[in-house]
C-alpha cells in the first residue's frame, strides 16, 4: 500500500474524475434519475447487521457511484480501517491508539496493544460492572440505611452524558422499571436541583462519570450531589454506598471518597464520544441488564465486522460515509438531518451531533495544513413526526439543500390500540416513505396547477424536489439494533475523516473556551481585573456582578 497522504485528497485521481461527474449529474433531478433507471431502486440498496439502506435518492449515477469506491480505495480506507482495528495510533495529535471496538469484541478474540491485554481487560471490567448490575437490580446492593436503591442518577457531560441517556431513552422498553433514570450534565444548578426533586436520598445512586474526573460541570455536581447525601444521611461513611465512579483516574476517585473497589475502569484509547459501550455505559447495563448489554454490544460488532469484511460496494458505513463526502463537497450541503422515525430514539440525533461534529468538525489536515475542502457538516433532527409540523418546511421549499437520513423500523415496541383509526405504526412509515418521497420528487408547477390552483399560488405550491436522502430500516428497535446502528454511524464518520485527511478522534477545539471560564470565575467572583479579557466580556462581567449585587 502506499503511504497515507493527509494532504493528497484533492490530487486522488478519482476526487478529479469526481469534480468531472459532478458536472453532469449535479445538475440532473431525481426524477430524471428515476425515469431513466427505475432498477436504482434496488440496486442502490446494501444490507448488513440487520440494517437496510435504501440510497436510491441519493443523487448519485453508477459513474457517481464507482468513482466514490474508488475514492475510498484510493485514500486507503480499507488499511487505515484495519490500523483503527489493530491499534496504531491513529489519533496523531493525542498519540493514542482508537479501539472502541474492542469494547465489543467477543472474549475469543486476543488482542495485545501497546503492552496491554485489550481484550482481557475489557472482560474484566464487564465482568465487574455485570456483577454490580446484578447487585442493584436485585435489591441486593443496599444505601447506607439499609433501603434498596430506587434511583440510579449519571453524572456526566459530552462523551460521559450523550451516550448513557441515549441508550437509555433508547433501550426503555427493556429497561427495569422499578428503578427510575436521571442524567446530570449541565453545571447549570437546575439540571441538580429538577433531577433529585421529590427524591429520597437513602435510594438513590450516584453513578460519577468523568475519563479525567477533573471535569468542571461533572466535579461540580458530583460535590453537589455528596452535599446532597450528606446533609440527609449525615454520616461520612455514606458515601461509599451512594456513590461508585466511572473513570481512568483512581487517584482522583479515592480523593472523592468513592471506595475504588466501586470504581469501573477504562482506557485513553477509548475517546469520549465513543464510550458508551465501555465502563461509560454502566447506568444502561443497570437499566437493561448484563444480558441486554452484551446484546447491544454484539449488534455494535456484528457492525464492526460487517465495515472490515464486506466489500466497500456492499459496505453500509463506507457508502454512507463516501455519500456523506459527495452531498458536502460536491453539492455544497452544509447540514444534515437525522429523523428517526421512533420515539424510542429521541436523543439520537443529539447523541449523533457528538459522534459526528466533534470528530470531523475539524479544518487542518492530519500534517497540519489548512484544509481547501469542505469538512464535517452540522447534523441535526428531531423523531418524526414531530418535526414535520415544523422545519420539514424549510427541507422541502427552503433554499438550501439539507441531506437526511430517515430511520425505521418494521415492528413497533408499543402496540397501541386506535379502534375505528389507522394503525399508528401504519400511519407512522406512511409518514415516513412519505416525506422522502416528496422531497426526491417534488411537485411540479404544471402537476400543482392541474389540480385547479390559482395562478397566482401556484409557484408557492411548488415543490423543486431533489433533495436527497437515506432510509436505514431494522426489523425492530433492539439492544442489537441499536449498538448496530450507532456503529454504522460510528464508521460511517471514520470514512470520511480517511477521505478528508483530519484526526476524527481528538477535540482541540473544546479546550480553549474551558480554559477561558476558569479565567472568568475570579473575575465573577471576586470582581478581580484581568486585563488578558476583552473589552466585552470585562463590560458583561461587570454588569452581571452589579446585577448580583442588586439581589
Ligand atoms: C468526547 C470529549 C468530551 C468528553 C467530556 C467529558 O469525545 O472528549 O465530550 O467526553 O468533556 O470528559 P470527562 O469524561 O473526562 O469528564
Amino acid at each position: 500500500m502506499n503511504e497515507y497522504n493527509p494532504d493528497g485528497l484533492e490530487s486522488t485521481p478519482a476526487w478529479l474524475l469526481l469534480k468531472e461527474n459532478y458536472a453532469d449529474v449535479g445538475g440532473k433531478h431525481l426524477r430524471e434519475l428515476f425515469a431513466g433507471d427505475p432498477d436504482r431502486a434496488t440496486r442502490f440498496t446494501a444490507e448488513g447487521a440487520g440494517l437496510y439502506l435504501d440510497y436510491s435518492k441519493q443523487r448519485i449515477t453508477d459513474e457517481t457511484f464507482r468513482l466514490l469506491i474508488q475514492l475510498a480505495e484510493q485514500r486507503g480506507l480499507r488499511e487505515r480501517a484495519e490500523e483503527m482495528f489493530s491499534g496504531v495510533h491513529i489519533n496523531v495529535t493525542e498519540d493514542r491508539a482508537v479501539l472502541h471496538t474492542a469494547l465489543r469484541d467477543p472474549r475469543s478474540v486476543k488482542l495485545d496493544v501497546d503492552g496491554q491485554d485489550v481484550t482481557g481487560d475489557v472482560n474484566d471490567v464487564l465482568d465487574k460492572m455485570a456483577q454490580f448490575a446484578d447487585r442493584i437490580r436485585s435489591g441486593e446492593w443496599k444505601g447506607h440505611t439499609g433501603k434498596r436503591i430506587a434511583n440510579v442518577i449519571n453524572i456526566g457531560i459530552g462523551g460521559s452524558d450523550l451516550g448513557p441517556v441515549m441508550a437509555y431513552e433508547a433501550m426503555k422498553f427493556y429497561s427495569d422499571r422499578d428503578i427510575k433514570f436521571e442524567f446530570i450534565s449541565n453545571v447549570d444548578g437546575t439540571d441538580f436541583a429538577e433531577a433529585v426533586l421529590g427524591l429520597d436520598p437513602e435510594e438513590t445512586l450516584f453513578i460519577v462519570s468523568s475519563k479525567t474526573f477533573v471535569t468542571q460541570e461533572t466535579m461540580t455536581n458530583a460535590n453537589s450531589a455528596r452535599t446532597w447525601i450528606l446533609d440527609a444521611l449525615k454520616d461520612k461513611s455514606a458515601v461509599a454506598k451512594h456513590f461508585v465512579a466511572v473513570s481512568t483516574n483512581a487517584e482522583l476517585v479515592e480523593k472523592f471518597g468513592i471506595d475504588t473497589a466501586n470504581m469501573f475502569g477504562f482506557w485513553d484509547w477509548v475517546g469520549g464520544r465513543y464510550s458508551m459501550d465501555s465502563a461509560i455505559g454502566l447506568s444502561t447495563m443497570i437499566a437493561v441488564g448484563p444480558d441486554g448489554f452484551h446484546e447491544m454490544l454484539d449488534g455494535f460488532h456484528e457492525m464492526d465486522e460487517h465495515f472490515r469484511t464486506t466489500p466497500l460496494e456492499q459496505n453500509l458505513p463506507a457508502l454512507m460515509g463516501l455519500l456523506g463526502v459527495w452531498n458536502r463537497d460536491f453539492l455544497g450541503c452544509a447540514t444534515v438531518a437525522v429523523l428517526p422515525y421512533e420515539q424510542y430514539l429521541k436523543r439520537f440525533p443529539a447523541y449523533l451531533q457528538q459522534l459526528t461534529m466533534e470528530s470531523n468538525g475539524k479544518h487542518v489536515t492530519l500534517s497540519g495544513k489548512h484544509v481547501t475542502y469542505e469538512t464535517g457538516p452540522i447534523y441535526w433532527g428531531e423523531p418524526g413526526t414531530n418535526g414535520q409540523h415544523s422545519f420539514y418546511q424549510l427541507i422541502h421549499q427552503g433554499t438550501s439543500i439539507i441531506p437526511c437520513d430517515f430511520l425505521f423500523f418494521v415492528e413497533p415496541l408499543n402496540k397501541v390500540p386506535a379502534l375505528d383509526a389507522p394503525d399508528h405504526h401504519d400511519l407512522l412509515i406512511a409518514n415516513v416513505l412519505a416525506q422522502s418521497s416528496a422531497l426526491a420528487f417534488g411537485k411540479t408547477a404544471e402537476e400543482v396547477a392541474a389540480e385547479g390552483v390559482p395562478a397566482d399560488v401556484v409557484p408557492h405550491k411548488v415543490m423543486e424536489g431533489n433533495r436527497p436522502s437515506n432510509t436505514v430500516m431494522a426489523q425492530k428497535l433492539t439492544p442489537h439494533t441499536l449498538g448496530a446502528m450507532i456503529a454504522l454511524y460510528e464508521h460511517s464518520v471514520f470514512t470520511q475523516g480517511v477521505v478528508w485527511g483530519i484526526d476524527s478522534f481528538d477535540q482541540w477545539g473544546v479546550e480553549l473556551g474551558k480554559i477561558m471560564a476558569k479565567k472568568i470565575v475570579p473575575v465573577l467572583v471576586e470582581g478581580s481585573d484581568d486585563a488578558t479579557l476583552d473589552a466585552s466580556t470585562l463590560m458583561l462581567a461587570a454588569r452581571y456582578r452589579d446585577g448580583k449585587n442588586k439581589k
